[in-house]
């Protein structure tokens, strides 16, 4: 398993080729990853992992900004990272690490605080949905954007491979770079994410006009889990909300947004073109038929995943090991950057 192999030394990754794209993507350990999760983001990481330099991150120091239980918090990360590591990632190709065993992620966030108006940060949708109804807002959750940036800026990533609900967060960071530059002179290179055309936004399965949540995993039906036993994945997408129609084919229709989200997972995980996805479908009965056929799939991408997530967690102490690898290589890219924020900006730096 590649995941077991030894990580290639820090210095002799840190030389590897400068004209290969940066790339850096985050995810949150604030519960279990879902289908959105992946289709959106970790199936792009692992299928383009060969042609870029990759940086993926577990944001833990994102997921305190909304109430997180500390023994959860612990649990989620490394779970987390077996699954990431289960889906294909591999340590020899790509720098997976904490967020938090890098200090450098909450300085950057200071000093990009100092240059971003707050205005900018109270547009932020994903602030308006998460703060919406509650009687309190933690100070992080409004700076949030401003993390992310700070991520980003510091590996001078080129792409930041998302789903569509970043896709804010990542306009953001470029506002910021660009804002720094001009006050400080060039210190970041502007980001752009990259938006997979299909599958950026999967709805979920109760209700296909809301995105797929970790945070709703818990209600029945909503998302597939990629840690779901076959059953269970069978059971929720066969009870996915559709239409009352039997037309299988892809539409803007919201009307239509269960069946189109189904064809877009069915999509994404077979590769295939809206023609051929349709043609797979030409001789099915009703949605009943097509359920069932998205079902499998799902269940024959997901299951050599769970059997290499759970192998994985076997041995935590491997787990926490090529975490500490990432860490150390994450510095080695991330310090270097800092120290030229802090020159920018004016600070004495140590001797
Ligand atoms: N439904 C989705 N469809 C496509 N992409 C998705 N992503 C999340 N949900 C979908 C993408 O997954 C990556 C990691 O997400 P995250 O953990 O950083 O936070 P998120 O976007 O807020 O994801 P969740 O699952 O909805 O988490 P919670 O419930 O904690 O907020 C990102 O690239 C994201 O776009």
């Amino acid at each position: 398993m590649t995941t077991t192999a030894q990580a290639a030394p820090t210095a002799e990754r840190a030389s590897q080729s400068p004209a290969r794209r940066r790339v850096f993507s985050g995810v949150q350990p604030s519960g279990d990853p879902q289908l959105g999760n992946y289709i959106g983001a970790f199936k792009g990481w692992v299928d383009r992992q060969d042609e870029k330099e990759n940086f993926f991150c577990i944001v833990d120091l994102h997921t305190i900004t909304v109430d997180t239980a500390p023994d959860d918090l612990r649990r989620q990360s490394r779970e987390l990272a077996a699954a990431l590591f289960a889906c294909g990632i591999d340590p020899d190709k790509c720098t997976l690490f904490v967020q938090s065993h890098v200090a450098a992620h909450a300085e950057a966030c200071w000093i990009l605080n100092c240059v971003t108006p707050i205005g900018w940060l109270e547009r932020m949708t994903q602030f308006k949905d998460k703060s919406a109804g509650r009687e309190s807002v933690s100070t992080g959750l409004l700076d949030y954007p401003v993390l992310m940036a700070g991520d980003i800026l510091l590996y001078s990533a080129h792409e930041v491979p998302v789903g569509d609900d970043q896709r804010q967060h990542v306009e953001l960071a470029r506002d910021i770079a660009a804002r720094f530059n001009r006050i400080y002179g060039e210190t970041f290179v502007v980001p752009e994410a990259v938006i997979p055309d299909v599958g950026g936004r999967v709805m979920g399965l109760n209700d296909p006009r809301v995105k797929m949540s970790k945070s709703f995993s818990h209600v029945r039906g909503h998302a597939v889990r990629l840690l779901d036993e076959p059953r269970e994945i069978e059971r929720s997408i066969m009870r996915a909300v559709t239409d009352s129609g039997n037309e299988i084919a892809f539409s803007d229709d919201p009307d239509r947004a269960g069946v189109n989200n189904l064809l877009g997972i069915y999509k994404v995980i077979t590769g295939g073109t809206n023609a051929q996805v349709e043609r797979d479908f030409a001789d099915a009965r009703g949605y009943g038929d097509l359920k069932r056929r998205v079902a499998e799939l799902v269940i024959e991408e997901l299951t050599p995943i769970r059997r290499r997530y759970y192998e994985l967690m076997d041995d935590v102490a491997e787990l926490d090991r090529l975490l500490a690898v990432g860490a150390d290589h994450a510095r080695s890219v991330s310090d270097p950057k800092l120290t030229e924020m802090k020159e920018k900006v004016g600070f004495v730096l140590p001797s």
